[in-house]
């Protein structure tokens, strides 16, 4: 039985800390003169917009649509067939345009759209009228080589203005953006690339990472030997460190804007034309490239941006995810934009050049809402609360966090050192698939709980189930499941619609997949158990456990591999390879080493296995399945206690073991 007890804001009910959430029981409401000032003010409210939102779906997302301008009004809200779904139809809109042109031709003219902080100390800042001009330069560039409506463009850069350009531009002129993550290794982006069928690619030199370059346009270019879609590419110079350009295909950003006009309309597009593709990982080696529609997407990404991080105009909005994640595309790009706020973007490390660089950055430029993830919080943790208490923080009033489930010991640290126990701690659930938040405490209005994204967002109705599909009883855990569809939920997988249908529509008929385990607690609060299926989340990324396996089986050394998530405590989930090796081959140290560069190589460097553990043979079950189940215990204790009676052969989980007592 979990037990309720309220305490002030600030106050730790009992002074205890408490290791399991699932023990977890204290409250704190919003602090008074936050709800004062919110845009929903109390639970009562919340609670009555909610009740309204999914009894009157149509009346609410209709009401909600009014926040963007159409070019053409939709004629009705949703058309869903259970595999299909198409909001505002008939809708024409260009989210470019609402982004930026209606901030810049209004009264946000000179207010500041983007504030940058490269990771060697130096500062820009564009307003809105600076980033329409810098857009529709770029926007006539891209089209300059080619770039039509409906194509696809690649975009491989690191945090700059120039990348929420990129991004902007796409939309304007119609053409769908498909960032990789700037972390992501030459193979990876090399296959993103090919699966989408980029026409362009858009680089830069290279970027900043703790002091050192990361050669973007080297990596790109080693991907691009294996990309003949790709006809151009477009370098902004960032560094200025010496690339090489081939002739012919290779075009330095400020040559493409400088030929370009200046004017460029936005395209009129359908509320269902896609927007993006965003590659994810999933349970089979292939990452899935989930698309993005127009219309939806900006309503919902909007939406929860004004409530869930309580936006105002004056607010200082800075979000330390990077583009290349969904929570970039949603909440550092589209949803501040669409509101007209000002997006604070950083290039590097949170501890570059110190430990304290992002409070110090927040005391610069005075930002009043920050949302990064729980492995940085824990890693702000282990740094010591030194270098946080030189700074004033002031400024700030909302936290909040996304990514994986928030430990309560990190929760409170955050409320305590960050938020100097005044402002409220946003905890966000959702994924790249749903493409807005839709679990999370409406800041002014619901108490939050340390360790729970608390309660869902309006419209969205998520349910906990059985394998079967049957409800759960409160308290008790099962899988998250939503209910019906939402604006922003990804349409399609790119190229593969049936696999979407199987992976999210099929598996509970009639509801929607996450993929995670969840619980209910008897007020309704979600507390988030993690994935259920071979998806790991290293660091609040997701990694596919089959995209690692299939890196380590190219390796001419394995014969076979299997991965698992093991805890850990900084990242959450470290990553474990189980690995049989080729006919001939020894284990050895060096052969781990080479093991974990390689797939380090292969995929980035987020993936490298943190150990690689050798054996004849792998356990499987008499159908051939790998036990994947007893490997993870055994990762995680270093034994195995489970049901093994459909294992085919004992010995190998003896030697397993016996590997690990080594
Ligand atoms: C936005 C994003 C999605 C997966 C998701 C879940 C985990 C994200 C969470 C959370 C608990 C939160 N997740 N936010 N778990 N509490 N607040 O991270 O998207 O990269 O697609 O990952 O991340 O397991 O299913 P994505």
């Amino acid at each position: 039985m979990v037990t309720e007890s309220v305490s002030k804001p600030g106050t730790e009910a009992g002074g205890q800390h408490l290791k399991s959430s699932l023990r977890e029981n204290r409250v704190f409401p919003p602090p008074a003169e936050f709800s004062a000032r919110a845009h929903v003010r109390s639970l009562g409210d919340y609670e009555a917009m909610y009740r309204r939102s999914v009894e009157e779906p149509d009346a609410f997302w209709a009401e909600a649509a009014d926040s963007l301008d159409w070019m053409e009004r939709w004629t009705r809200v949703l058309d869903w067939d259970g595999s299909r779904a198409q909001w505002y139809v008939g809708g024409k809109l260009n989210l470019c345009a609402n982004a930026v042109d209606r901030h810049a031709l209004g009264s946000r003219a000179s207010k500041v759209a983007l504030l940058w902080e490269g990771e060697p100390g130096e500062q820009r800042s564009l307003t809105y009228q600076e980033l329409h001009t810098e857009v529709q330069r770029f926007s006539n560039g891209l089209k300059s080589l080619g770039v039509r409506k409906g194509d696809r463009v690649s975009i491989y850069m690191g945090m700059c203005p120039e990348l929420a350009i990129a991004l902007l531009s796409c939309a304007r002129i119609g053409a769908v953006h498909s960032v990789v993550f700037g972390g992501f290794a030459a193979q990876a982006l090399a296959d993103r690339t090919n699966d989408a069928q980029c026409k362009v690619l858009i680089t830069q030199d290279s970027s900043f990472r703790r002091g050192q370059p990361v050669p973007l346009k080297a990596i790109a270019d080693e991907a691009l030997t294996r990309c003949a879609c790709v006809e151009n590419v477009v370098v902004f110079r960032r560094s200025g460190t010496p690339v090489p350009m081939q002739d012919g295909r290779d075009h330095w950003w400020h040559d493409v804007v400088e030929r370009a006009e200046r004017e460029c309309a936005p395209e009129p597009m359908d509320a269902e034309d896609p927007l993006f593709i965003l590659y994810t990982s999933g349970t089979t080696g292939k990452p899935k490239g989930l698309v993005h529609t127009t219309g939806g997407y900006g309503v919902g990404t909007l939406l929860t941006t004004r409530y869930n991080f309580d936006l105002h105009e004056t607010d200082v909005y800075f979000c330390t995810a990077d583009i290349g994640w969904i929570t970039g595309h949603s909440y550092v790009v589209y949803g501040p934009l669409l509101n007209g706020a000002t997006v604070m973007l950083y290039e590097g490390a949170p501890n570059w050049p110190e430990t304290d660089r992002f409070w110090r950055m927040i005391d610069t430029h005075k930002v009043t809402i920050f949302y990064t993830a729980p492995t940085a919080i824990r890693a702000f943790m282990k740094w010591g609360t030194d270098c946080v208490r030189k700074h004033s923080l002031s400024s700030l009033r909302l936290l909040g966090t996304v990514g994986e489930p928030i430990n309560p010991e990190a929760w409170m640290w955050y409320h305590r050192e960050i938020g100097h126990e005044r402002c409220p701690i946003v905890d966000t659930w959702w994924q790249t698939e749903t493409g807005m938040h839709m679990i999370a405490p409406v800041p002014g209005a619901v108490p939050t709980k340390p360790g729970s994204a608390t309660r869902p967002f309006f419209g969205v109705v998520p349910e906990i189930v059985t394998k079967q599909g049957e409800p759960v009883p409160a308290g008790c855990g099962g899988l998250l499941v939503i209910r019906r569809p939402w604006p922003a939920m990804a349409r399609t997988i790119f190229g593969d619609h049936e696999r979407y249908v199987k992976t999210y529509w099929s598996e509970i008929p009639g509801s929607y997949f996450t993929g995670d385990g969840a619980r209910v607690d008897e007020d309704g609060y979600f507390w988030l158990m993690g994935r259920v299926d071979d998806v790991l989340n290293v660091s609040g990324h997701r990694l596919g456990t089959m995209e690692i396996e299939s890196a380590l089986v190219a390796h001419t050394s394995v014969a076979e591999a299997a991965v698992v998530g093991r805890p850990d405590e900084m990242k959450g989930e470290g990553v474990i390879a189980f690995v049989s090796l080729a006919d001939e081959r020894e284990p050895s140290p060096a052969l781990k080493d080479e093991l974990k560069k390689w797939v380090a190589k292969e995929i980035g460097a987020l993936a490298r296995p943190d150990d690689i553990r050798f054996t004849p043979a792998l356990p499987k079950t008499r159908s051939g399945k790998i036990m994947r189940r007893l490997l993870r215990e055994l990762a995680a204790t270093g034994e195995v206690k489970g049901d093994t009676t459909t294992l085919e052969d004992f010995s190998v989980v003896a030697s397993l073991k016996e590997k690990d007592e080594e």
